[in-house]
């Protein structure tokens, strides 16, 4: 195609070299002698017959050209297209190179996944253990359940008291036991100056003597720091084996002691942290009205191997020591009420409620101390001796186990066999 096109463009350009030459006149005489074309000078004549000779064949190769022209346009066309799919494929290519970024993002993506999986398997485990717990729960819930059903039915059966009361009554525990009763525990009593009978434990012996237990201490179960209210009308527990520990009342202490035709002992039991027990009788105890501050009166101390120390005890620390310090004809005091012969607060101070001097020799309603000895430190605030004190038996930084404060009339504390205050251990403490 190139060569046929090379071959007609000779030939033009031929042409047009002889067409200007005539034109100038060159060789003009020379070429007037040949009349054929393809002489040494060609006529006008002969140039047209060649030009019509030859016109179709170019006409033709120019087509042709034009063809091929064409042709080398779709060509380039088809190149370009090619460029543009190359170029695509450089960007493609190009793109293909931020795979690497994404394959490295894919990895990551890969550890997210497989830590995710690990989470969820944690979590999964969790949720195991959750479930096993509400099950657990889930069965209490439905035992729990159960025991609300039998308290339901048990709370629609009638009520009873379970606490063992005895059904004798009198005056006082004697009368009870005068009565025929023999067991210890607990009772109703109506002594002719109160209002209404009230419950007492009756500590009742082999020999039919019955003590009234007016007070209790014997593990430190209850607190005996009160005020003025809760020691007129008592406080703690009662209980029927003697289980408890209780201040019966001042109000009922008065009832029980005033207008006795016998006069009342007041027998103290006292128990040490070595297991040691020893007892105090006071005779022609008594105790006043409340408008009298529930004052402490009696007439002596019958003995006991304890020892009086409700009539004071000399410490040394003072030649008033004894005077300061004893009981008899003292008025009752709390830290709301103060009645003592001190300038301070007796009661407050140790956190009780007693009949205070200034303040005591002893002190039975005092702070329970594990163990017995205690220091001022152990007292806190105030630092003052405020323990279960008796000094005539262990001296003010020591504090009793056990104590029993108890009433019986006179009469009836010889029946061990005329004994009175003597050293022989009866009655015990029901322990
Ligand atoms: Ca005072």
């Amino acid at each position: 195609m190139a060569t046929l096109a090379l071959q007609a463009t000779i030939g033009l350009l031929f042409l047009l070299a002889s067409v200007q030459a005539q034109i100038r006149g060159d060789n003009l005489a020379s070429c007037s002698q040949n009349d054929g074309f393809g002489k040494y000078c060609p006529t006008t004549c002969g140039v047209a017959d060649y030009m019509f000779r030859y016109l179709p064949g170019v006409t033709t190769d120019l087509m042709d050209m034009e063809r091929s022209l064409e042709i080398i346009a779709n060509m380039t066309t088809d190149t370009e297209e090619k460029v543009v799919y190359m170029k695509d494929s450089t960007t493609s290519a190009q793109k293909s190179s931020q795979s690497e970024t994404n394959f490295k993002r894919s990895a990551s993506m890969l550890d997210d996944v497989l830590r995710f999986e690990k989470t969820i398997f944690a979590q999964e485990q969790q949720i195991l253990e959750l479930q096993k717990v509400l099950t657990s729960n889930q069965r209490r819930m439905t035992e729990l359940d159960s025991m609300s059903a039998q308290l339901k039915q048990k709370c629609q059966e009638p009520c009873q008291d379970s606490v063992e009361i005895q059904p004798t009554t009198g005056t006082d525990c004697q009368d009870v036991a005068n009565k025929g009763a023999t067991t210890s525990g607990l009772y109703f009593v109506k002594p002719a100056a109160a209002p209404e009978q009230f419950l007492v434990y009756c500590e009742i012996d082999e020999f039919r003597r019955g003590f009234t237990v007016i007070q209790r201490r014997r593990d430190g179960s209850a607190d005996f720091n009160k005020n003025w209210i809760q020691y007129k009308n008592g406080f703690g527990y009662l209980s029927p084996d003697d289980s408890t520990e209780f201040w019966l009342g001042n109000e009922k202490i008065h009832w029980l002691t005033v207008g006795k035709s016998i006069p009342t002992v007041l027998r103290i039991d006292l128990v040490d942290w070595q297991g040691n027990k020893k007892h105090a009788d006071y005779n022609m105890f008594s105790l006043g009205p409340e408008i009298d501050m529930f004052r402490l009166t009696y007439g002596y101390y019958m003995g006991g191997e304890a020892g009086d120390a409700f009539s004071g005890f000399d410490f040394g620390d003072d030649p008033s020591d004894k005077s300061y310090t004893m009981h008899n004809g003292q008025q009752f005091s709390t830290f709301d009420k103060d009645n003592d012969k001190y300038d301070g607060n007796c009661a407050q101070q140790d956190g009780s409620g007693w009949w205070m001097n200034r303040c005591h020799a002893a002190h039975l309603n005092g702070k329970y101390y594990q163990g017995g000895t205690y220091t001022a430190k152990d007292a806190g605030e105030f630092g003052f001796d405020n323990g279960i004190i008796w000094v005539t038996w262990h001296n003010r930084w020591y504090s009793l186990k056990e104590t029993t404060m108890k009433l019986i009339p006179f009469t009836r504390l010889a029946a061990e066999g005329g004994q009175q205050g003597g050293m022989k251990e009866f009655g015990g403490l029901g322990v």
